[in-house]
């Protein structure tokens, strides 16, 4: 088993609600327990003309190839109406692998730790609720990147 951490995002569709019907589907997902979630937080989109997004994050212990693990999660993602325009569009459900135990992957599907995770507090911040002393497997501590990173524009919800 692997320690896994993934994103889980929304911003259409009663985003809350999205992000808790998830929850439940990652729990059953087979060879994965579900060993926690953090707060749910609201934030601005990043990209202009959007509508907020709500996000939180869930540590699984997951006996899948990371790949597999993708699959199951766009299986989800689809179950909950996930259509996929533009890159970066609004969506219902968007999970991403931010963590994969000590796993550095860089296939053209998957790039662990996730891209960007320096820049996302509406990532680092829920994240550091479940695992406040983890170093990534690239040689940086959570701590160091929250200390780069502010608690702007997010709003803690429940
Ligand atoms: N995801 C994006 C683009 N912008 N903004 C917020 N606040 N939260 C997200 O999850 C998010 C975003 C594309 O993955
Ligand atoms: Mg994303
Ligand atoms: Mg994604």
């Amino acid at each position: 088993m692997e320690r896994v951490y993934i994103g889980l995002g929304s911003n259409l569709a009663d985003p809350a609600e999205q992000l808790r019907n998830a929850l439940t589907a990652l729990a059953q997902l087979d060879h994965c327990k579900m060993v926690g979630v953090s707060s749910f937080y609201a934030s601005d989109s990043l990209l202009p003309g959007q509508p907020r997004y709500t996000n939180a994050v869930a540590a699984l212990d997951c006996a899948l190839e990371p790949l597999t693990l993708l699959d199951a999660l766009q299986a989800i993602e689809l179950d909950q109406g996930r259509e996929r325009h533009e890159r970066w569009g609004p969506r219902t459900l968007d999970l991403d692998i931010i963590v994969f135990g000590d796993r550095l992957i860089d296939e053209p599907r998957l790039k662990v730790p996730h891209y960007h995770l320096q820049a996302r507090p509406f990532v680092l911040y829920p994240l550091a609720e479940l695992a406040p002393e983890l170093q990534l497997a690239d040689g940086r501590s959570l701590k160091n990147l929250l200390a780069d990173c502010p608690f702007v524009g997010l709003e803690r919800l429940f």
